[in-house]
């Protein structure tokens, strides 16, 4: 069958644009992987034939529903769930929970899109899935996020299993809401079952490594991007945005490796840290207090603090975007390639605007895509599964080994498909293009489903 690969690809497009209405970030990730995936058609007619990359866009199941919960004062709230499981091909449905005012359907499901093919790359047996509610965690007390996290998991345990869908943590989402999550699944279920949630405490099925894995899997990747080009984090001027969990072990480890940090940020401002951002104190503040960025600056005397603004007007030769989607633009990028940045690697989901990848690959500024220097988390949570179900437990030294090492492999496997597919260099061709080859091989293998 002859196939006309760049209508085609138009086609498919302007048919999820039809079926998504109105949900951008959604399109945004779907328009990526489709530039990338042009080349492949050409390759392989069948996944043409048999609309391989249709059935793809399309999730398997989406899940809505209410989570009525009674505040501290006795009102009343009522909150949207969400959970979307994209595509089992490769394994259970696996990816993490939000909890921020902003979600909604398209946020949803533009993370579960490219969940797929992050998990695909980490060369784990896990699908992909990603799910939240609206619900701000924000000035909520302990109780009323218990009974929030009570009232989700109420629906959602219907839909999870080790062997159907395993949700974990992403914004809004960490190891005090795993627990209230897992201990309502086990309420109603009456079974320990460790494999069904990922991050979860130590002393209760949790994995060494698996609360630093985003961050340390982040840096890694960097260094494997560095040494590629004959460079490395040794001296380095490093500024990373956020300031939660992908953040805070993405500094820890740029540090161990030689680079410095000098800056962080939330969602109210950053600061600036010539001295290199000071991990015990950024944990104090953020983790035990769960309190604002300022606060380290009205700590730390060599630290200031900017209301607003951008954190990446301060100069650094690698920036880590490590807070949330579109927070780097092409204009932020301009400043960043013009500052003298030469490494942009996406410790968050799609932080970085269409228009910002257009101004890192015209000014030569090296680019990894948070699909696969981010997949460190979902790669731990994964080896957690792994150790849950053979009812082991592994030493932090063991566990960051394996991370370090399915990090290299990401990174050697994006390089290497890059330079067989015409475009040497080109990371985001080369994720988009291995993450898919994995997930279609599959899917055609399993027939039409
Ligand atoms: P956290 O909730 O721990 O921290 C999120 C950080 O980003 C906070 O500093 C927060 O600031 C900031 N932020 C969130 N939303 C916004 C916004 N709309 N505008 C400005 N700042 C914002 O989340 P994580 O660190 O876990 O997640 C960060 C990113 O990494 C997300 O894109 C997530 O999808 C991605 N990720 C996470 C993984 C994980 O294992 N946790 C794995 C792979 C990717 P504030 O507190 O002011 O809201
Ligand atoms: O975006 C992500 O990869 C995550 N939030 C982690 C998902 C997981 O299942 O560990």
């Amino acid at each position: 069958m002859h196939v006309d690969v760049p209508a085609k690809v138009q086609e498919i497009y302007a048919e999820v644009l039809r079926r998504n209405p109105g949900e951008q970030e959604f399109h945004q990730a779907v328009r990526e992987v489709l530039d990338s995936l042009a080349v492949v058609l050409g390759r392989h007619g069948e996944y043409a034939e048999m609309k391989t990359i249709e059935r793809i866009c399309e999730p398997e199941r989406q899940i809505i529903f209410r989570v009525p919960w009674q505040d501290d004062s006795g009102e009343v709230q009522i909150n949207r769930g969400f959970r979307v499981e994209f595509n089992s091909a490769l394994g259970p449905y696996k990816g993490g929970l939000r909890f921020h005012p902003s979600v909604n359907l398209g946020i949803v499901k533009f993370l579960g899109f490219e969940q797929v093919f992050k998990n695909a790359l980490t060369g784990m047996p896990i699908g992909g899935g990603k799910g939240g509610s609206d619900f701000d965690p924000k000035g909520r007390s302990d109780a009323e996020v218990m009974r929030f996290c009570q009232s989700f998991m109420t629906e959602l345990y219907r839909h999870i299993g080790e062997y159907t869908d395993v949700p974990a943590g992403d914004i809004g989402v960490g190891a005090r809401e795993i627990g209230y999550l897992f201990g309502q699944y086990k309420r109603i279920t009456n079974r320990y079952e460790s494999g069904v949630l990922t991050g979860k405490g130590l002393g209760w099925g949790g994995a060494l490594v698996r609360t630093e894995a985003t961050g340390y899997g982040a840096a890694f990747f960097a260094q494997a991007m560095m040494a590629a080009a004959g460079d490395s984090f040794d001296g380095t001027r490093v500024v990373i945005s956020g300031s939660g969990n992908v953040a805070v072990y993405g500094i820890e480890k740029v540090h161990q490796l030689g680079g410095t940090v000098v800056a962080a940020s939330d969602s109210s401002g950053y600061v600036v840290d010539e001295k290199g951002i000071d991990l015990d104190v950024l944990k104090q503040v953020k983790e035990v207090e769960r309190g604002r960025i300022s606060d380290y600056a009205d700590r730390v005397a060599s630290a200031s603090f900017t209301e607003g603004g951008s954190v990446w007007d301060v100069p650094c030769e690698v920036a880590m975007p490590s807070a949330t989607q579109n927070e780097l633009d092409g204009d932020a990028a301009r400043v960043l390639a013009r500052n003298g940045c030469r490494y942009v690697v996406e410790g968050a989901n799609m932080p970085c605007t269409p228009d910002a990848v257009d101004v890192f690959r015209e000014a030569g500024v090296a680019f990894a895509p948070g699909k696969a220097a981010n997949a460190g988390g979902v790669a731990t949570s994964a080896l957690e599964m792994q150790q849950n179900a053979s009812r082991d437990r592994w030493s932090f030294e063991h566990s960051e080994a394996k991370l370090q090492e399915i990090m290299r492999g990401i990174h050697q496997r994006c390089h290497e498909t890059a330079e067989d597919y015409g475009s040497p260099g080109d990371l985001v061709l080369g994720a988009n293009v291995a993450g898919f080859l994995e997930v279609a091989e599959a899917v055609h293998a399993h027939g039409l489903i």
